[in-house]
């Protein structure tokens, strides 16, 4: 007796089961059809695709018994897919039903006017009570429920709050008798989600009073949607000298602090690699401080197999225990052979880190391999192979993040008649570019090796692979805090409908609000200015609040 928790195989269950031992409770997982009579009540977190659920569930012998479960009239709670299992289909699944307990269907956004995935915070508006702008919470999808402020049908019923994302209105909440569903994930939303979960295990019936007995209007579309700027926090981790992992940070991708030369003028690189903390302590540090995301790259793992690298995985582990908001981790995320010869897929790679609690991975290199092959292909899509795909379509594209690290490359623009013509970007007058003119190239291999493909050619193919977002680094940028490199933002955001993360090179509040107005990119990542706690994340938001730029001030 008591909760129990459904978990389909796809995605980080572990954040939930987190989130609830934080919380003090206790739960036990489904692991056979006739434990939902046991349940007295159950969550069913879920991401991933709406088909890939309902067939799991179904081959599992699972489907009937979840039916019965919530027409019994026990608590329900279901989290993203959990939420939309209820309704009656889904067009990213055609051919699939759902339960059909909720009288509408799945849509995926129109991609027109914003990027899709719908990833970062976002308020929900109960429907109840006009104009009450609550909690943010965190969302990551491209299908939702529409709803329009005028429906009069039974659906409106369900809806218990509204989100507004670009100019389109849909439900983030259900909440009818014993059944309610989240589009958000209140386990990856701070102290506002946890104090949901832990409201509704407490109170899982919702009052006759507060239902909502006809139909709602309270959501008129806004001219702008709650969406707000991500701030995300970065930790450069890999060994030091002495095999302990530590956070650390380069100056242009040169991790190892600077020492005199032979000659008293010079300065060389080769000294110890940077110790800037431990990478659990200081996830937990950025996750009370406000941070929206974490990102833990393990930027030596391109030389090593990450399966043995059980360091890495324990910190995963441990950081997830702490930290209630999305953690990216990356490196080494790849087909590898272990000394033993034994080998494992990029797939079997990521499926470590999220068992270890990553809601994200972050792919390098092995992205650069990928749209070369694509490319070289001449073909629009990928065959399944690679492990954008591989990944994506089990865990969903919004759980792949391509992390790029373009450098610059100066050409003479009067004479270049090179591949990437076309692209070439020109110093602006009276800036410090003035009279230059480059492209972008891609590297690998933690930026060791220069590929000939671009920055922006690789953007447009990982896209199509079904990366579900970008994280955009600067070899040139990295760790000088000039700012981030506007041009290179404006390239890629340019080019691709997929959500883009800025990094490298902030060094002050001010490059922040610069990157949101000047390119559009949905969330910057910093790194040496919050390990050297030149700027807090908490002074970046106050002064991103106060020039109109909407950000999460809670935490
Ligand atoms: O190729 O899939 O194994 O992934 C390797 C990952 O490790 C890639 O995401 C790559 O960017 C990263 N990486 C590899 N070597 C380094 C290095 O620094 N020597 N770090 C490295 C990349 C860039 C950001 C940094 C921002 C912000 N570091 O992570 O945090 O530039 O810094 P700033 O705010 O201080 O300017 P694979």
């Amino acid at each position: 007796m008591g909760l129990y928790l459904l978990d389909y195989g796809a995605g980080n269950v572990q954040s939930l089961a987190n989130s609830l031992s934080k919380l003090g409770h206790s739960f036990t997982w489904i692991s056979a059809p006739e434990d939902f009579h046991k349940a007295t009540s159950l969550i069913f977190p879920g991401v991933g695709a709406f088909g890939t659920a309902i067939e799991y569930l179904t081959r599992k012998g699972l489907l009937e018994p979840l039916r019965e479960y919530i027409q019994s009239g026990k608590p329900y709670f279901g989290i993203c897919i959990g939420m939309q299992v209820l309704f009656q289909s889904s067009s990213e699944s055609p051919g699939f039903n759902g339960l059909g307990i909720v009288p509408a269907v799945i849509d995926r956004f129109d991609d027109s006017d914003k990027s899709v995935p719908h990833i970062g915070w976002n308020s929900a508006e109960l429907v109840q009570t006009l104009n009450v702008e609550s909690s943010y919470y965190y969302f990551v999808h491209s299908y939702c429920a529409k709803c329009s402020p005028n429906d009069q049908t039974d659906f409106a019923k369900w809806t218990y709050t509204a989100t507004q994302y670009g100019q389109e209105l849909f439900v983030s909440s259900v909440r009818r008798g014993n059944i309610f569903g989240t589009q958000f994930h209140p386990e990856k939303s701070g102290s506002a989600g946890l104090a949901l979960i832990d409201d509704w295990l407490k109170k899982p019936e919702i009052e006759k009073s507060k239902q909502a007995s006809q139909t709602q209007s309270a959501h008129l579309v806004k001219s702008k949607d709650n969406l707000t700027k991500r701030i995300i926090a970065c930790m450069d981790v890999r060994t030091d000298d002495g095999g302990n992992l530590v956070v650390t940070k380069g100056d242009q991708y040169d991790v190892r602090e600077k020492v005199s030369s032979s000659s008293p003028v010079q300065v060389q690189t080769g000294g110890a690699v940077r110790n800037l903390g431990k990478p659990v302590d200081l996830a937990f540090k950025y996750y009370a401080a406000g941070a929206d995301e974490i990102c833990l790259l393990n930027i030596t793992s391109f030389r090593q197999s990450p399966l043995q690298d059980q360091p890495m995985i324990a910190v995963v582990r441990a950081a997830a225990e702490r930290v209630f908001v999305p953690l990216t981790i990356g490196g080494g995320i790849k087909d590898t052979i272990d000394p033993d010869g034994t080998k494992h897929s990029a797939l079997d790679v990521a499926s470590e880190y999220f068992r270890a609690g990553a809601d994200k991975v972050s792919i390098g290199s092995d992205a650069v391999y990928a749209a070369e092959k694509l490319l070289g292909s001449g073909r629009s899509r990928g065959d399944g192979k690679s492990s954008i795909e591989m990944i994506a379509l089990a865990y969903g594209n919004q759980a792949v993040v391509v992390s790029i690290d373009p450098r610059r490359i100066f050409v003479d623009a009067s004479t270049y008649d090179g591949p990437h013509k076309d692209e070439l970007v020109h110093g602006l007058t009276e800036s410090r570019d003035e009279g230059k003119s480059w492209w972008y190239a891609c590297t690998v291999s933690g930026g060791r090796e220069t590929r000939s493909i671009s920055a922006c050619q690789l953007a447009r193919a990982v896209e199509a692979l079904g990366a579900g977002e970008i994280l955009v680094n600067s070899i040139d940028r990295d760790g000088t805090g000039q700012g981030f490199d506007l041009d290179l933002l404006r390239l890629i955001k340019g080019n691709v409908k997929i959500p883009v993360v800025a990094s490298s090179g902030a060094g002050k509040a001010e490059h922040f609000l610069e990157v949101f107005q000047e390119t559009g990119v949905e969330a910057a990542l910093a790194a040496g200015i919050f390990h050297r706690e030149e700027v807090e994340i908490r002074e970046v938001k106050e002064f991103l609040k106060s020039k109109d730029t909407k950000v999460r001030t809670s935490i």
